[in-house]
């Protein structure tokens, strides 16, 4: 039995064993803990169902690889060049052509489409952005679900919530919210707001851990004044809670082992940092770091600790905004961004534009329809790499199960560009594999990430634990003055309301993966559509045809789109958040308008 880990982005990141006699079955591993031995069907679709791209191409003929990197080498000696990286595998060799880029003067982008903006949040307050294991979730009384879809997203950690008293805050009723003992259906975008005024109430109360805080947090005072800077009646009107809401959960969160599981949903905003800060703020009051059962869970930084061989400084440009237009070639690898990135309609016009656009990927997709050259890529079967995750602390390597003769592996390819524009090779494949592996924590019989502790910031704050926590002591938010908004509401303010617009995942793709989803929006229904309706959602920056969907579950101010759809973002909009580069997929107000 050959042993690997499945390389999708999602936070479970499970352990996979082959049988080299029979390489396409695949099945959980046991080594593991945390993935147990169980897989789920992306997987299988990300093998089985999805056609590769088996030959190469350029200029839309089909030519062997070699003459396809020779296009490859000659379209990256026209300067300035941009390498643009998805996360369509989250390999840890992916970056080796980051090496490629420092070495032939390319500029690689910078900041996140995911969760740039909460992690920038948490490195503010904490210093670093460490995970809080499953098996301290395990040991918690009280599970506040932040804004992850955790059954579809992150199904493995279902167990570890069994018997919880669980609290969900999301505007849609997920899943999980169905079972949840307290289900705030809180208003898009007003976790700030939520997070400051319990933070408020708490300290009014006295209920604060003031004994943790003078070690560890002692600017809790002034943290205090901030917080009073805030109408309490103006924020409980603007998330749309009352009174009894935030009386009710802070009776649950008070003297327990209290978990906080917040995913990426409440920071795709320009503000998501100042929303995670104020989360990590309440989580600090209640003295919820460095104890066992408690904590704050977000996607963890995978790679924290590690020194990284493909670490490298060059030009960067903002990933949620990417200006491709300003480049001769640009090389797409294991990303969408035709599909994936913010204000679509942009990013294509952008991307037709581009002299030479390469695509390296494994299916083709709405970016590999605009490319110049296309190289398939080999799967993750057919190749070496490690894998670590934002969701739990193991290392795994992932070990190459079978030899094909499809695609080429991304080590390949720096390999093979540099010999072709006469630079020094890098170093063997081997040499990077052993030498990340090197960094693992040996735990028991399993290797760990570098920066694993089995309870975070026990010891402090800060990569040596010598920091405090640093609380939030500034906030500006102008979503609803921005001035391309204030203009929408002139045009529409006539006779159409406005509408949140929520593009979460589905159980169905994993981000612009697999099959797409029909055009669907689901509406409440005072927007006045029945099901099977044909409408136009209308944002600032494009129009969507879609067929409605009434959901009775939905807040009156909010309607869905699920992200796998196609054409979804040409809707959302080109902006970066104000810390951490981060996509604001969720800066949204759309219309519904008859076609
Ligand atoms: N099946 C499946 N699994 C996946 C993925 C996938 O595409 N499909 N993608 C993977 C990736 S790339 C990521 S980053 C993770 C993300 O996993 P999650 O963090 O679960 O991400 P989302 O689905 O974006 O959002 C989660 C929840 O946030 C809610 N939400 C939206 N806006 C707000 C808000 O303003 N406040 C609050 N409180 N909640 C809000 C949504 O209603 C949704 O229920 O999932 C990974 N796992
Ligand atoms: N509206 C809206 N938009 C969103 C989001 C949202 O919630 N709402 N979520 C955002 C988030 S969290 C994320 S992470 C991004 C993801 O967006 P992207 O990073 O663009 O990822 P995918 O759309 O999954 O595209 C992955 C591609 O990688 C290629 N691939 C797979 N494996 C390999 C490999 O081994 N090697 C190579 N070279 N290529 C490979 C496949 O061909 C696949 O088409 O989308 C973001 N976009
Ligand atoms: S749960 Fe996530 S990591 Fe596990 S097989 Fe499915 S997609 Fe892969
Ligand atoms: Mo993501």
């Amino acid at each position: 039995m050959i042993q690997t880990a499945c390389p999708l982005d999602c936070f479970d990141a499970c352990s996979v064993v082959c049988d080299s006699n029979h390489p396409q079955k695949l099945v959980g591993g046991h080594n593991i803990p945390y993935t147990n031995g169980t897989l789920c069907a992306h997987l299988y679709k990300h093998l089985h169902e999805t056609d590769r791209i088996e030959k190469p191409r350029v200029r839309g003929k089909e030519v062997s690889m070699d003459e396809a990197l020779d296009a490859v080498a000659d379209a990256l000696q026209e300067k300035p060049w941009l390498l643009w990286r998805g996360s369509g595998n989250l390999g840890i060799m992916q970056k080796v052509t980051n090496l490629l880029a420092k070495s032939c003067d390319g500029v690689l982008t910078r900041g996140s489409l995911c969760d740039g903006a909460g992690d920038a949040g948490i490195v503010a307050s904490r210093g670093v952005n460490r995970l809080l294991p499953p098996e301290q979730i395990a040991k918690s009384e009280v599970v506040v679900v932040w804004g992850r879809n955790v059954t579809i997203t992150n199904s493995h950690i279902m167990p570890y919530l069994k018997d919880k008293e669980i609290v969900v805050i999301d505007p849609l009723v997920t899943p999980i919210a169905k079972k949840a003992k307290l289900h705030l259906q809180i208003r898009p975008r007003g976790d700030f707001y939520l997070a400051i005024i319990l933070a408020r109430f708490l300290m009014m109360e006295d209920a604060h851990d003031k004994e943790w805080l003078e070690e560890f947090a002692s600017e809790y005072e002034e943290f205090y004044e901030f917080t009073r800077t805030f109408r309490i009646k103006a924020i409980l009107e603007h998330i749309e809670l009352s009174l009894n809401d935030i009386g009710d959960l802070l009776l649950m969160l008070q003297k327990r082992r209290v978990v906080f599981l917040v995913g990426a949903g409440v920071q795709r905003h320009e503000i998501g940092d100042s929303t995670l800060r104020a989360i990590d703020a309440l989580a600090a009051l209640l003295g919820l770091f460095g104890k066992e059962g408690c904590g704050v869970s977000f996607l963890a930084d995978s790679q924290l600790g590690l020194e990284n061989p493909f670490d490298a400084t060059t030009k960067t440009e903002p990933i949620a905004t990417t200006p491709f237009s300003k480049y001769k070639s640009v090389l797409v690898q294991g990303g969408n961004p035709a599909e994936s990135m913010p204000c679509s309609l942009r990013v294509k016009e952008e991307l037709e534009g581009v002299e030479n656009l390469i695509y390296f990927g494994l299916y083709e997709n709405e970016t590999s329809q605009l490319a110049d050259i296309v190289i398939p890529a080999k799967n993750f079967l057919e190749k070496e790499d490690i894998r670590l995750s934002y969701g739990h602390q193991y290392m795994q390597k992932m070990n190459r199960v079978y030899n094909s003769n499809i695609g080429i592996s991304e080590y390949d390819f720096s390999q093979e560009i540099l010999k072709r524009l006469a630079k020094e090779p890098i170093k063997d494949e081997e040499y990077y594999i052993n030498y990340i592996l090197s960094q693992g924590k040996k735990v028991g019989e399993n290797y760990c990430s570098p920066g694993y502790q089995e309870l975070p910031y026990r010891d402090g704050f800060g990569e040596d634990g010598n920091d405090e926590f640093e609380f939030i002591d500034d906030f500006y938010d102008d979503f609803e003055n921005i001035k391309a908004l204030r203009n929408f509401r002139q045009k529409v303010k006539k006779s159409e309301t406005e509408y949140w617009l929520l593009t979460p995942k589905t159980g169905k793709t994993i981000n612009t993966q697999f099959n797409k989803l029909e055009a669907i929006v689901h509406i409440p229904k005072v927007a006045g559509f029945g099901n099977g309706d044909e409408v136009i959602i209308k944002s600032l920056w494009g129009e969507l045809h879609c067929k409605v969907k009434v959901d009775e579950t939905l807040r009156e101010d909010t309607v869905v789109i699920y992200m796998g759809t196609k054409g979804v973002n040409i809707l959302t909009p080109p902006i970066s958040s104000s810390e951490g580069d981060m996509a604001c997929y969720g800066d949204v107000k759309v219309e519904i308008l008859k076609p």
